[in-house]
C-alpha cells in the first residue's frame, strides 16, 4: 500500500523563504538569489520526503506567495490594471499579491496598484489571493511552473505528483472584478478547460502519470450550477488527449451533500479527508466505481498532534477490506501546509508534551509507517512507541484541571448578557464619550519597529532587565499615543508594543497551552505565525494586559481602547486540543477573558476591544445544525468574556479576512464593530450591514499593502460607503492592524484617513 503526502510546507525550516522574499522586495537581494533559495527549498523537501520513504510526493505544491495566485498567473486571469507596467512575471505576482507603489526612475516606470483581495483558505489560518475575473479575461497558458517544478524534482531521481487547484474550485473561489459585477465565475468553465487540458497534456508530456488535482470546495454547500459543473469539467479533461490519471483531493470536511456530483466522474480516483469526516467513509466508499482508489486521509494536516497508529491502521484497514490493496493510498488528510516543519528543531518544549508533538517532517514517518503496516511489514517497534507516547497523554494531569472545570460548570445565562439592551448603552455612553460625527479610530497595534523586536529578544534573552524592558515599552507607548493625538484621532490605542502575536502573546500567559520557539506556520505571503497549542484545561494566573493599558489611558485624555483577543480567536489560532471538543476549550477562554476585561475597567480603561476575527472562519463550513451550535457556543463565549462592564463602557470588537455575514455577529452586541472593508466592492454587501444594529467602522484601507491612498481617495471610498450607509453610526478606521506597515505609510495613510473624516464632520455639520 502506497503512502502519501499532499503537499509539505514551503517556508523552510527557518523561514528562508520569508528572509529571502522580503529581502527581494527591499531591493536588497535580485531575482537569481530569489529563484536559488526557492530552489533550494524545494529540493530539500522532495529529498526530505523520499528519504522517509513517501510513495507518492506532492510537486507544484511551492509558491513564492500562494498556491492560488500562482494559478491566476499561469492561466492569465491577470487583471489588466497589473499588466500595462510590463512587470516580469514574478514582480507581476507579487504585484497581485501585495500591491506594488513605486516612483519612477531612470530605468523603471512608476507604479501604482492595488492588492487582489486576500481570503481566507476554508476554516484554515491560511489565506489565499482571490482569483479576479471580468468579461475581458482571456485565459491561456502564460508560463508553465507546474512543468518546470515536475521535471526539476525528476532530474533529482524524485517522481513526484504534480498538484493544481482543479477547474471548479477554481472558479467558484473567485470573484468578479470591480467592472464586471454581472459575471458569474462558474460562467467560465467552458472558456477555462481547454487551458487545464493543455497544462496536464503538458505534465503528461514531460513524463507525470498522475496529478492531484484539489477541489476543495466539494465540503461546502454548492449551489445546483457548480455541482454540475464537476460532471462538465472531469468529462471534458477525460476526453481531452494526452492527459495523466486525475485524483481528485477534497480535504477539511464532509463531501457527502456533494456526492452525487463526483459520482461516476470520469477519474482515476479521489482522496477525501477521514480525520475531519470519518464518518462519510461508508457513502464515499460506495460512490467509487469498480476501479477508482481511495487516498485515505488519516494523517491530520492541520493540528500538531501524533497521530494514534492503532486507530489509523484500523481506519485503513477498513477501506483495504472493501477495496483490496491496489485500490487504498494512506495520505496526509491535507496539504502539510498548515503545520510547522519540524518539531527536531524545538529545544525547549517540555519533554512530556513533546512527545505528544509531530510536525511536517514527523507525520511524514507516520504516513509512511501507517502504510507499512497495512501492508504487514513489521513496525512493531514503531508502533508500540506511538501507542507508549498517545497514552501518556491520556493519563496526563495536564489534560485535567478540576478547578477550572468547576468554573465551567458554574456558567449561567447571566454571565452572557450586558446589564441594558445597546439604544440604552448607547445614550450613556454618548453622555460620556462626546465623540465626533465620523469618530476615527484604528485597530489596535502600531508598526512592529526592529527597535521592538531587538528589545523584545534581549529580554528573552536576559541580556535586559525585566524594569529595562517596562521601561522602554513604556517609551514605545507614548510615543503612540502621542503621534495618534498629533494627528488628530479620536479614539486611540497603545499600539501593543509588548505584543508579537497577539495570539502568540495571550497564549504564552494562560495556563492549559504550550509554545514553541521556531514552529511557524504560513499565514499569507511572507507572513507566518507560530500558533501556541492548547494542551491542557486553561485559566489565566495573572492578568495579561492592563499594565499597558492603565499606564496608556493615564497619560491621554482622549479615550483609550484597552485590547483583547477573544476567546474564538485565541482558540482557532492555536493549535486546539483534539482530546475535547472546541466547544469544552472556548467557554474556558471566554472565563478567562471576562476576569481579564473586568480587571481593566474599574481603574480607568472604559473602552475595550476584543477581537474576534477567526469567528467567520471558524463557522462550520455546511450550514445546519453542526453551524447552529457554533453560533451559539462561540457567540456565548465572547459574551461571557465582555458582559461584565457597566452601560456607560463600551465594546469594540474586529473580524477581517472573510467575507462576514452581519447575522453573524449581531448576537456578539459589541457597541463597536470594525471590519474589514476597503476590497469590498459589492454595493450589496455595504447594503447588508446598513441594517446592523450597532456601530460599524468599515475598513477604509488595506493594511496589507505597503501603498498610501490619498485624502482624496478616502473622501471618494466614504461617499461611495454614504450612499448605502447611515453616517450616525458611520466609525473611520482602517480594514486591520498596522503592525506590518512603516511608520512613514503608518502617518501618511492615518493623517489621509483623519483629514477625510475631518472633512465629512464639517459637510454634516452644516446641513
Ligand atoms: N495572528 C494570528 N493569526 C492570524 C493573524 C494574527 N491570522 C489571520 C491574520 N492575522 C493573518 N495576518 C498576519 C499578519 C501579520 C503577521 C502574521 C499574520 C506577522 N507575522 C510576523 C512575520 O511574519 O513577520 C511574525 C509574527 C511575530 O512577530 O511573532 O506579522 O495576527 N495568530
Ligand atoms: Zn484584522
Amino acid at each position: 500500500v502506497q503512502s502519501s503526502v499532499l503537499g509539505f510546507p514551503r517556508i523552510g525550516a527557518f523561514r528562508e523563504l520569508k528572509k529571502t522574499t522580503e529581502a527581494y522586495w527591499s531591493g536588497k537581494v535580485g531575482k537569481d538569489e530569489l529563484f536559488k533559495v526557492g530552489k533550494e527549498i524545494r529540493e530539500n523537501n522532495w529529498k526530505l520526503q523520499k528519504a522517509a520513504g513517501v510513495d507518492v510526493i506532492a510537486s507544484n505544491d511551492f509558491s513564492y506567495y500562494d498556491q492560488v495566485l500562482d494559478l491566476s498567473l499561469l492561466f492569465n486571469a491577470i487583471p489588466e490594471r497589473y499588466t500595462k507596467y510590463e512587470l516580469d512575471p514574478i514582480d507581476t505576482l507579487f504585484a497581485m499579491g501585495r500591491g506594488l507603489q513605486r516612483k519612477a526612475t531612470d530605468s523603471e516606470k512608476a507604479v501604482d496598484v492595488t492588492a487582489l483581495e486576500m481570503v481566507k483558505w476554508f476554516d484554515s489560518n491560511y489565506h489565499y489571493v482571490r482569483p479576479t475575473f471580468s468579461h475581458s479575461t482571456e485565459f491561456k497558458l502564460n508560463g508553465q511552473k507546474p512543468v518546470d517544478e515536475y521535471l526539476e524534482a525528476k532530474k533529482l531521481g524524485i517522481e513526484t505528483r504534480p498538484v493544481v487547484v482543479g477547474p471548479v474550485s477554481y472558479l467558484f473561489l473567485g470573484k468578479a472584478d470591480k467592472d464586471s459585477l454581472d459575471l458569474e465565475p462558474i460562467s467560465l468553465l467552458e472558456k477555462i478547460l481547454p487551458v487545464y487540458a493543455e497544462l496536464l497534456a503538458k505534465l503528461s508530456a514531460a513524463g507525470a502519470t498522475s496529478v492531484q488535482i484539489d477541489e476543495p470546495i466539494l465540503v461546502l454547500d454548492l449551489p445546483e450550477k457548480v455541482q454540475a459543473a464537476f460532471k462538465t469539467a472531469y468529462e471534458y479533461l477525460a476526453n481531452a488527449k494526452n492527459i495523466p490519471k486525475l485524483v481528485v483531493a477534497s480535504y477539511f470536511g464532509d463531501v457527502r451533500p456533494n456526492l452525487a456530483s463526483i459520482k461516476g466522474l470520469p477519474v482515476h480516483g479521489f482522496h477525501f479527508d477521514f480525520v475531519r469526516a470519518p464518518e462519510q467513509f461508508d457513502e464515499v466508499v460506495a460512490a467509487l466505481t469498480a476501479e477508482q482508489v481511495l487516498s485515505v486521509g488519516i494523517i491530520d494536516g492541520r493540528n500538531i498532534w501524533k497521530a494514534d497508529f492503532s486507530e489509523a491502521v484500523a481506519f485503513v484497514e477498513k477501506a483495504i477490506a472493501a477495496l483490496g490493496k491496489d485500490r487504498v493510498i494512506v495520505a496526509t488528510s491535507s496539504s502539510l501546509l498548515h503545520t510547522p516543519v519540524d518539531l527536531t528543531n524545538e529545544k525547549k518544549l517540555d519533554s512530556e508534551i513533546k512527545n505528544w508533538f509531530s510536525f511536517a517532517t514527523q507525520k511524514l514517518d507516520e504516513v509512511v509507517v501507517v502504510a507499512k503496516a497495512v501492508s504487514g511489514e513489521d513496525v512493531k517497534e514503531a508502533l508500540s512507541v506511538n501507542a507508549a507516547a498517545i497514552k501518556s497523554r491520556k493519563d496526563s494531569a495536564i489534560t485535567n484541571d478540576a478547578d477550572v472545570q468547576k468554573k465551567v460548570d458554574s456558567i449561567n445565562e447571566k454571565l452572557s448578557s450586558r446589564a441594558a439592551a445597546f439604544p440604552e448603552r448607547l445614550a450613556a455612553q454618548k453622555g460620556k464619550f462626546n465623540l465626533p460625527l465620523f469618530p476615527t479610530t484604528t485597530i489596535g497595534s502600531f508598526p512592529q519597529t526592529k527597535d521592538i523586536r531587538i528589545n523584545r529578544n534581549k529580554f528573552t534573552k536576559g541580556e535586559i532587565t525585566a524594569e529595562q524592558y517596562d521601561t522602554f515599552i513604556k517609551s514605545e507607548i507614548e510615543k503612540v499615543v502621542r503621534f495618534q493625538e498629533e494627528i488628530g484621532l479620536d479614539v486611540l490605542v497603545h499600539g501593543e508594543p509588548e505584543r508579537n502575536d497577539m495570539v502568540q502573546y495571550f497564549g504564552e500567559q494562560l495556563k492549559g497551552f504550550a509554545f514553541t520557539t521556531n514552529g511557524w506556520v504560513q499565514s499569507y505571503g511572507s507572513r507566518y505565525v507560530r500558533p501556541p497549542v492548547v494542551v491542557g484545561d486553561v485559566s489565566r494566573p495573572h492578568a495579561m494586559s492592563v499594565k499597558e493599558s492603565v499606564y496608556a489611558q493615564s497619560i491621554s485624555k482622549k479615550p483609550m481602547k484597552g485590547m483583547l483577543t477573544g476567546p474564538i480567536t485565541v482558540l482557532r489560532w492555536s493549535f486546539p486540543r483534539n482530546d475535547v471538543s472546541q466547544k469544552v476549550q472556548a467557554p474556558q477562554l471566554g472565563l478567562d477573558m471576562r476576569d481579564e476585561v473586568n480587571e481593566l475597567e474599574p481603574p480607568s480603561v472604559e473602552v475595550i476591544q476584543v477581537d474576534e476575527p477567526a469567528i467567520r472562519e471558524g463557522l462550520p463550513l455546511r450550514s445546519g445544525q453542526e453551524r447552529s451550535d457554533y453560533l451559539k457556543y462561540a457567540t456565548e463565549s465572547f459574551r461571557i468574556g465582555t458582559s461584565g462592564v457597566k452601560n456607560t463602557n463600551q465594546i469594540h470588537s474586529h473580524f477581517c479576512y472573510s467575507d462576514l455575514d452581519p447575522n453573524h455577529i449581531k448576537a456578539l452586541d459589541a457597541d463597536v464593530v470594525s471590519i474589514e472593508f476597503s476590497k469590498k466592492d459589492d454595493p450589496n454587501y455595504i447594503q447588508e450591514f446598513s441594517n446592523y444594529p450597532n456601530h460599524i467602522g468599515l475598513g477604509l484601507f488595506d493594511i496589507h499593502s505597503p501603498r498610501i491612498p490619498s485624502k482624496e481617495e478616502f473622501i471618494a471610498r466614504i461617499g461611495e460607503i454614504l450612499k448605502v450607509y447611515p453616517a450616525d453610526k458611520f466609525w473611520v478606521n482602517p480594514d486591520c492592524g498596522l503592525k506590518t506597515r512603516g511608520w512613514e505609510e503608518v502617518r501618511a495613510s492615518l493623517t489621509n484617513m483623519v483629514e477625510a473624516a475631518k472633512t465629512y464632520r464639517e459637510k454634516y455639520a452644516q446641513n
